[in-house]
């Protein structure tokens, strides 16, 4: 494996995290690590997508002695309902997340706890909506708009309406593809009755479903969480900040703030910076008050406040073992219920604030937009009062900590594009510059790298192998979701990361003062990226499958991930995946998964474990496609 001084090596990286293990033996915790062994191998019938549980007369399990199912379903339909029975657990869970959001949109007022932080894109996107906005009260607008959000979840007829903010071609194709997606609500209700025992076991149609369905969360419930995230908390900008484990820091009262919902995180930012807070921090004994984010929470915060990312998915357990944080604060998603009984073993509190993600061993602690700003306080206090309780002679912290510089919303990026030809920033300027750098072939073309730690990949090793491999070769990444923090961690995400590109791409990051690799927020955030390619591929007067991008999830592993990678794919870019979904036991589903959706949409899925091969395949893609375009 390639070393480099401007980074961490795996070894080194896993040699700190293997301290805390030990700390875990000792202390009778149980970590992934441990369970991971307790649960392998995994059971093949699950992991081809051939068990299937749908109603009471089975399970069944299909063989070559039992090709079919009672109700006499094959492996193709039974791999087809499963699939789009995981896409739809995605859909449901980041769309709600963007629900969420817009209901705090629709709470908020001059005097409440959530206002209206940028203004500007609030009112782009009522004229986008046609709501009025001469001479009203900017939160009438809010209102407004926040009540046409909640309404593209069940309005009985049309369209999602961002679905006008894409290409013409693209538009046409989803019509065409029939797979425009309606009411988000109905897309996951149309999708779990068709998968009901005895409604349609025809793969073709299962697959589609599962594209509208991923196409209502990423033009739909995603795109509303990141844009009125946006509106709520500020449109992100470059921030300098710190990443992993060593950002946890022995003489502050330490709070992770975990999950994804910035509404949360928002509030319990605001209210470590109290002074009344601060102070009692202080005479508890510490210097202050210390928040680091895990996931996707760790982004939203890094993003818009500078706040140090401790780690991603797999490293949420390592912060408990550190042995020196008062309180691990979470909402909705991937938080491990392992956090209750393994805070058990420390002083740490595991609070739990979302009727969505109820835990055992947690203290509950309800959240919503009333209460907000009272409740994170208490939190902020049960934290800061619990510093006492830590045993700090077995605090062991790894020092491991690197520079990053997060924060590329679109209007991040075209800011800072913008000085590659103007030499000043200019956030109104336009992606022509990008597109200048692609067909002089400066930049060879762009790579989204997404997702999860699974720990079927040695975590980490996949985003970061693959990252230094496209950056040698002149491709840019934009990163978001847990793939960004294993960036950060490792220290691809600051600007000296430009030494490791080729020449095209260094001479980019010097001209814009950029890092190769962009951050471009959470895991909703990845319709930030859909809106990138698509405006790209406007300004070019071509469309999105033409482009010499494509979208990668080395480490995948949630049912987010499988609604996501629907639709990117049916965006028009061709996806990557290093961890196979469970269609294996299909050779129709998976035919149809990577080749055959290419005559719906343009694009399709390759599957890869041989993360080599997995990068290769992606930059053979890349040049195919500039090939084609005749550059
Ligand atoms: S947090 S969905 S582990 S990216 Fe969004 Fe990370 Fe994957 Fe969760």
């Amino acid at each position: 494996m390639e070393t480099n001084a401007l980074l961490y090596t795996h070894e080194e990286l896993e040699a700190e995290y293997a301290k805390l293990q030990e700390v875990a033996e000792k202390k009778g915790a149980s970590t992934w690590q441990m369970r991971v062994k307790q649960q392998t191998p995994h059971c093949k019938f699950g992991e081809q997508g051939i068990c299937c549980r749908i109603c009471s007369m089975g399970p069944c399990r299909i063989t070559a002695k039992a090709p079919r199912g009672i109700c006499g379903c094959d492996a193709h339909g039974i791999v087809a309902r499963n699939y789009l029975r995981f896409t739809l657990g995605g859909t449901a869970a980041h769309s709600d997340h963007g629900r969420e959001i817009c209901h705090t949109l629709h709470e908020t007022s001059a005097d409440g706890n959530y206002k209206v932080k940028d203004p500007e894109k609030l009112l782009k996107l009522a004229k986008e909506w046609e709501v009025e906005t001469e001479g009203r009260d900017i939160y009438d607008v809010a209102h407004d708009v926040a009540y046409i959000g909640l309404m593209e979840y069940g309005k009985p007829f049309g369209t999602q309406r961002f679905l006008k903010r894409a290409t013409k071609e693209r538009q046409e194709t989803w019509e065409k593809a029939e797979i425009a997606p309606r009411a988000i609500d109905r897309e996951v209700a149309t999708g779990m009755h068709m998968t009901h025992m005895g409604c349609s076991s025809l793969p073709e149609a299962l697959i589609r479903q599962a594209f509208r369905s991923g196409l209502s969360d990423g033009w739909g419930g995603s795109m509303m969480g990141t844009e009125f995230s946006d509106i709520l908390f500020g449109t992100p900008m470059p921030m300098d900040t710190e990443a992993n484990l060593g950002c946890i820091d022995k003489d502050y009262v330490n709070i992770v703030v975990h999950g994804h919902d910035p509404s949360l995180s928002e509030m319990i930012v605001e209210y470590s910076q109290d002074k009344e807070m601060v102070e009692l921090a202080k005479a508890a004994g510490a210097k202050g008050i210390n928040i680091v984010g895990v996931c996707c929470t760790s982004n939203e915060v890094a993003m818009r406040h500078g706040i140090p990312m401790a780690g991603n998915f797999l490293q949420q357990e390592n912060c408990v073992l550190t042995g020196a944080i008062e309180a691990v604060v979470v909402d909705v998603q991937c938080i491990f219920p392992a956090l209750g009984p393994l805070s058990k073993c420390f002083h740490t509190k595991f609070i739990t604030t979302s009727l969505i993600a109820q835990m055992p061993e947690s203290n509950f602690v309800q959240f919503n937009v009333e209460n907000a700003g009272e409740n994170a306080k208490a939190i902020v206090k049960e934290a800061v009062e619990n510093f006492k309780n830590r045993d700090q002679e077995s605090v062991y912290i790894p020092q491991l900590k690197k520079k990053a510089t997060v924060g590329y919303s679109c209007e991040g990026i075209v800011s800072r594009l913008d000085t590659v030809t103007n030499s000043q920033v200019d956030v109104t300027g336009t992606w022509q510059p990008l597109v200048d750098c692609i067909t002089s072939g400066v930049l060879r073309g762009a790579v989204a790298m997404v997702g999860c730690n699974n720990p079927k990949v040695r975590a980490d090793y996949a985003h970061v192998e693959l990252m230094k491999k496209l950056l040698k070769n002149d491709i840019i990444l934009v990163l978001s979701g847990c793939s960004a923090q294993a960036a950060a961690k490792a220290g691809l995400m600051c600007k000296e990361a430009k030494e490791l590109c080729g020449d095209g791409l260094k001479r980019v990051c010097e001209l814009a003062d950029i890092p190769p690799v962009l951050h471009m927020g959470s895991c909703v955030d990845i319709s930030r990226m859909m809106l990138l390619v698509n405006e790209v591929a406007k300004q070019w007067g071509i469309d999105v499958p033409q482009l010499p991008v494509v979208g990668c999830a080395p480490e995948w592993m949630s049912e987010k991930a499988v609604s996501i990678g629907n639709y990117v794919v049916s965006t028009g870019i061709d996806t990557f995946l290093g961890v196979i979904p469970y269609t294996e036991g299909s050779d129709v589903v998976t035919d149809l998964l990577t080749n055959g959706v290419k005559d719906w949409v343009g694009a399709s899925f390759t599957f890869e474990t041989d993360i080599e091969k997995l990068g290769d395949a992606m930059i053979e893609t890349i040049e195919a496609k500039r090939t084609a375009l005749g550059i």
